[in-house]
């Protein structure tokens, strides 16, 4: 597991020291979890595209446009009070068009959107307006290169008028991004499907100027190819994109779990899916430093783990696997198919 692994196992905390260096501006922006008691802190920094919090319920601040909240609770026992903390190291303006809350500098658009649900005759509609407005948001702002998306929603194994509700998703985010492009399947952002007990379609997702280089895992069918068992439509997502800046590189890995090719490994066993995750997460990293002549490492991790599962022994686990330095964050989430228990997505950075 050598690229994986980071440093000394008896090391400790598994937040960040540190946030953003703000001399440095050769990346446009730096992502760190904070602890929750350095909010007011982080908060007076002018260069902060978002702030993020984790909690039973999703909450947009009126008042204050960068922060947001996530209705995915810290997982019982393995709380570290976390912030996720999106620092620019340009300046940024704030804006809010077409329901969308945004912050952007020269390089990059960090955005969020929060849709009722009632408002549409289903989610693949919700997820069809959602896209469509994203599409129509970083053609005109001139962010069009579609980096990384974070999706949440209820219900996610729920069947909605005869289909998996995960599955109405996939079929209303196609619809969308066929609709913009029909050559999207090699431009595919990296992603995330979570399913919230919070009610409301949340998105935010980044957005460039420039494009990033999409990245597939040896290890596993591509999503947008899988075969029409999963349903109507193929999920559209790559495993991960390679954003190069002129001083650094960001892999943003998308949500990763117990698949082989096409298939879920391991029903019902937490850690063997764990252990078959990490092999895909390494086959990932290891594919896109040789493929990209880079040299990538994992910075950052965030766990999701369906509500009824044991978070120590994942953490235990976790800790022999990476180490307990490398930064990371437990969240209580419903994965996208039944028998999938966790799922773990990364950013990973070099030099
Ligand atoms: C998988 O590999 C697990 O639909 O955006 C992972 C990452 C998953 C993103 C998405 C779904 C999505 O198919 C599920």
């Amino acid at each position: 597991m050598a690229p994986l692994r980071q440093t000394d196992p008896e090391a400790m905390p598994s937040l960040s020291t540190s946030i953003a260096d703000p001399a440095r501006d050769d990346v446009p922006f730096e992502v760190a979890y904070v602890a929750a008691d350095e909010r007011a802190r982080v908060l007076a920094d002018d260069t902060v595209f978002a702030v993020i919090e984790f909690a039973d319920r999703h909450g947009l601040d009126e008042a204050d446009h960068r922060r947001f909240t996530i209705g995915l609770p810290e997982a019982e026992g393995a709380k570290v009070h976390a912030l996720e903390v999106w620092r620019s190291h340009k300046p940024v303006t704030y804006d809010y068009v077409d329901g969308i809350t945004l912050a952007r500098n020269e390089d990059m658009l960090f955005a969020r959107l929060l849709l009722e649900e009632s408002r549409y005759t289903d989610l693949d509609a919700a997820t069809f307006d959602a896209y469509q407005r994203i599409g129509r948001l970083t053609r005109n702002l001139n962010y069009p290169h579609m980096l990384r998306t974070w999706n949440y929603f209820p219900g996610i194994n729920d069947p909605q008028n005869g289909l998996e509700r995960y599955r109405a998703f996939s079929q209303g985010r196609y619809r969308a991004l066929v609709n913009v492009n029909p050559e999207f399947e090699t431009t595919l952002p990296a992603a995330c499907a979570i399913g919230t007990r919070a009610p409301g379609l949340l998105i935010y997702f980044l957005a460039a100027k420039t494009p990033g280089i999409q990245i597939e895992n040896p290890r596993q069918v591509s999503a947008f190819r899988y075969p029409p068992q999963y349903g109507p439509r193929s999920p559209s997502f790559s495993r991960a994109v390679l954003k190069r800046w002129t001083g650094a590189s960001h892999l943003f890995i998308s949500g990763t779990a117990s698949i082989v090719g096409h298939v879920s490994r391991h029903p019902r066993d937490p850690l063997a899916q764990l252990d078959e995750t990490l092999a895909n997460l390494e086959a990932l990293l290891n594919h896109a430093n040789r493929f990209l002549q880079a040299s990538i490492r994992l910075a950052s991790i965030k766990l999701y783990l369906r509500p009824d599962l044991r978070a120590a022994d994942v953490q235990q686990r976790l800790d022999e696997r990476l180490g307990r330095d490398l930064p990371r964050l437990l969240l209580t989430g419903d994965i996208c198919r039944d028998d999938l228990l966790l799922e773990i997505e990364g950013l990973g950075v070099s030099p």
